[in-house]
């Protein structure tokens, strides 16, 4: 870059000068940088996912978990995640994206002990949260679109999803978490989309996981 810049010092280029610059370290660099999201319906798992990833490569968790919905009201970053499988190495921005939703009713956070302030607050955070979830889908490489196996796959949401991502040609990988619950049905996930890659894990036990990130080496080779 510095060689670039010399080159073409003082003169009208220099911001040409600068990307080729930029595109020449990148050629240098062995590391694909790559803007890797985690998304899909509430409580799916993606932010226990999202740690487990942020911890095997970064030793950092990157979100809060809970089982109170809509826990992840912003999306949620860590960057310079350092991700190695098979000889692929990437550098990882992790992007854990708010759980989407096509309805979004306050009263159901009073169930589990908020008051109606509190319920309202989070109910406004989520549906603000879902709308910044798809705008920034334009500015990612790679999703992780995450289904929880213990429920019945072909819905609105997912439906929506997988569309959304088609028609922008981001490449994905659908996650069947939670296959550690003895009503998960992984094979279910695969069979209502037989025509993606399914990888079955479960975050919380960390079972499947090498799966996934063979997968995810495999599409950024
Ligand atoms: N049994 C089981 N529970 C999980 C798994 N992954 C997440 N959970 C639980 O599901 C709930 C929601 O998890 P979270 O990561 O916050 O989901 P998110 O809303 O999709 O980010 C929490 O109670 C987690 O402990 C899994 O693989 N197995
Ligand atoms: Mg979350």
């Amino acid at each position: 870059m510095v060689l670039f810049e010399a080159l073409f010092k003082n003169s009208a280029h220099q911001n040409m000068a600068s990307s080729i610059g930029n595109v020449f370290s990148r050629l240098l660099s062995k590391k694909k940088q790559a803007n890797m999201c985690l998304i899909g319906e509430v409580n799916t798992g993606k932010s226990t996912l999202a740690n487990r990833i942020g911890m095997d490569f970064a030793g950092k968790p990157v979100s809060r978990v809970s089982e109170i919905p809509h826990e992840t009201r912003s999306i949620q970053t860590l960057e310079k995640v350092d991700f190695q499988k098979d000889g692929t190495q990437l550098e990882l921005t992790i992007i854990d994206m708010p759980g989407i939703a096509t309805k979004v009713d306050w009263r159901e956070f009073t169930k589990y002990g908020l008051n109606k302030n509190e319920a309202m607050t989070r109910a406004k955070e989520a549906t603000k949260g879902i709308i910044e979830a798809i705008k920034e889908l334009n500015n990612i490489d790679l999703a992780l679109v995450v289904m929880d196996s213990t429920r019945v796959p072909f819905d609105q949401v997912n439906l929506t999803l997988l569309g959304a991502l088609e028609m922008q040609k981001k490449p994905f990988i659908i996650v069947a978490n939670k296959t550690d619950l003895p009503e998960a049905s992984p094979e279910m996930i695969k069979e209502t989309f037989p025509q993606h890659i399914v990888v079955p894990i479960s975050a919380l036990t960390g079972e499947g996981i090498e799966d996934l990130y063979e997968a995810i080496a495999k599409i950024a080779s």
